[in-house]
């Protein structure tokens, strides 16, 4: 039997610069179409990250539920907010992206050197992050961007409990400059410390620039879900913009297909990840 593909879509992060990355999506309207263009494509999950009028990062919480509000009007996608935000946000506006009520979001499980920066995730955060998206029925994805933290996560769920729902689902976030290398090793070292995790725990896995390739087909080939988009690649190929997000998820669809798993539709991921439909 073969197991769909989750299909997750990033489409804009908080690193890139829309001076540097064009066909990069900033306003809401254009958030919206590559939604829809992604979801036509393979993309049954949208993770996202705003930016303000002049394209920077923002979490304003007005931005935050007019976004969803828009996506779930619009398209079938899995709203998934990032709680990550921008390497420079604090950690109340961060905790503050829940009130704005998406099916899902993420949730950090260690802090790790961000290229010149540190994305800092406090075990007391973490904690207050997991628990308030159980009380108010928010899915979370856990982000995993070092073989740690999934220690980091067995020992969240041992003495926190399981998430809203009861699925726990990971994403392997790999070759950020100071996380885990984006390679087939490193993914089957997180898949053999998965063990430890519940039973029936999923992965989705993401390489960042270089590592996009050597992660998808490592993730497909040990039986995990793909993660894609400008948030982590940026070129198509050596030389090459990527010229959509839509483009991105094609391909990842494409490599799905090949290995005999194809894409998830949005009603088949609400029921992996114990999403009301
Ligand atoms: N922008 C990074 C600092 C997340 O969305 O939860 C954090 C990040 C992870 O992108
Ligand atoms: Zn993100």
């Amino acid at each position: 039997m073969t197991t769909p593909t989750l299909i997750t879509v990033a489409p804009t992060g908080a690193e890139s610069r829309k001076s540097d990355v064009p066909a990069l999506p900033v306003t809401l309207a254009e958030l919206v179409t590559t939604g829809k263009e992604c979801q036509a494509v393979g993309a049954s999950v949208i993770h996202v990250h705003l930016r303000d009028d002049a394209a920077e990062p923002t979490l304003d919480l007005g931005r935050l539920k007019e976004a969803v509000a828009a996506l779930r009007a619009e398209t079938d996608l899995i709203v998934q907010l990032s709680s990550g935000g921008a390497v420079t946000d604090p950690e109340d506006d961060r905790l503050r992206v829940l009130d704005a009520g998406p099916d899902m979001a993420s949730c950090t499980m260690g802090t790790v050197n961000f290229g010149d920066d540190v994305f800092l995730n406090r075990w007391a955060f973490i904690v207050e992050l997991h628990t308030r998206m159980r009380d108010r029925g928010i899915v979370p994805e856990y982000e995993i961007f070092d073989l740690g933290q999934l220690t980091t996560l067995r020992r969240l769920l041992d003495r926190h409990g399981l998430p809203f729902g009861g699925h726990v689902h990971l994403d392997l976030v790999m070759n950020v400059p100071g996380g885990m290398p984006g390679t087939a090793e490193a993914l089957v070292a997180c898949v053999q410390a998965m063990r430890d995790l519940p039973e029936g725990t999923t992965f989705s896995a993401t390489g960042i620039g270089r590592g996009t390739l050597p992660v998808l087909l490592a993730s497909l080939s040990a039986g995990g879900h793909l993660r894609v988009g400008m948030e982590d690649t940026v070129t198509y190929a050596k030389g090459v913009p990527v010229e959509s997000n839509a483009q991105l998820v094609a391909r990842a669809s494409a490599f799905a297909r090949l290995a005999q798993r194809p894409p998830m539709t949005p009603a088949e991921a609400r029921t992996l990840l114990g999403i009301a439909a």
